[in-house]
């Protein structure tokens, strides 16, 4: 799966929003995603809009955000189309179908109506695709997609092998694939479809850790070494002195690295 470009995965992908997120990054020649984790609405908007040109994702926490409103929603959908990237909901669903079904659609965030792609624990195993799905009408799902996580960043995490192994199935058996574009991993065993997108956090030009568990790898590595296809940068640009300059860097040195591992 590694070794071939993001052109000739996208003809592999079963989800719709996986296809054009293969194109989108192929096109625009960008594997960065950029984690706005900002609490106010004017920051996230200034720095999506700088950034906008050097990523081909803006991952969210909405639920941080202090002065949410509908009109905020509709800034970031003006930048996401201005500089042609998607916005992904990084809610990490993990409840019952029906709650999740409720949490996606309802709520002061209505989710689904504007998150190209969201993110979802596999714990209550395929249920959570079924109620992601219920919450969208007709003909919707097809605009939509989850990633799935199968692993993730946090030392000391609970996830072992098998749950990982468990997690792979749901992101490629049953009816429900062609909703799932990708994976939330940190390595390339996580899975094999090379139709599905691995999305790696942790990323960080100097490798680390933060206070709270967070565990950083460059991005040579996750992109050559641990099989990420979107790399997510978070602190790494927010904080940096010039943000805009950082995400530059960040996206030349992932690019770089995946034309590296696809030419070998
Ligand atoms: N994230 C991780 N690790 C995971 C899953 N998700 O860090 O396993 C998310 C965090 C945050 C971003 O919720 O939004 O990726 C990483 O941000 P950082 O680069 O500032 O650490």
């Amino acid at each position: 799966r590694t070794k071939l470009t993001y052109e000739s995965r996208a003809n592999l992908a079963k989800s719709p929003i996986a296809k054009r997120l293969f194109h989108l990054i192929a096109s625009k020649q960008t594997n960065l995603c950029l984690a706005a984790d900002l609490t106010r609405t004017d920051e996230i908007l200034d720095i999506a809009d700088k950034c906008g040109p050097f990523i081909c994702l803006l991952k969210t926490h909405v639920d941080i955000v202090e002065d949410f409103s509908e009109g905020f929603i509709n800034n970031l959908k003006s930048l996401a189309q201005k500089h042609n990237f998607l916005l992904m909901e990084d809610r990490k669903f993990a409840d019952i179908g029906n709650t999740v079904s409720l949490q996606y659609g309802k709520g002061i965030y209505k989710i689904s109506s504007w998150a190209d792609l969201v993110t979802a624990h596999t714990l209550p195993g395929r249920s959570i695709l079924q109620g992601l799905k219920a919450a969208l009408g007709e003909g919707e799902s097809k605009e939509r997609g989850v990633f799935l996580l199968s692993e993730m960043s946090a030392s000391g995490n609970l996830i072992d092998a098998k749950y990982k192994e468990s997690s792979n199935k749901i992101a490629t058996e049953g009816a429900d694939v062609d909703f799932v574009a990708g994976v939330v991993c940190q390595s390339s065993d996580a899975f094999a479809f090379p139709g599905l997108l691995q999305l790696t956090p942790g990323v960080k030009i100097d490798e680390s850790v933060d206070q709270l568990g967070q565990q950083y790898q460059t991005p040579e590595h996750v992109v050559k070494e641990r099989g990420a296809d979107i790399g997510v940068v978070g602190r790494g640009i927010l904080k940096a002195a010039n943000p805009e300059k950082a995400a530059q860097t960040y996206r030349d040195r992932l690019w770089a690295a995946y034309q590296d591992r696809v030419a070998k």
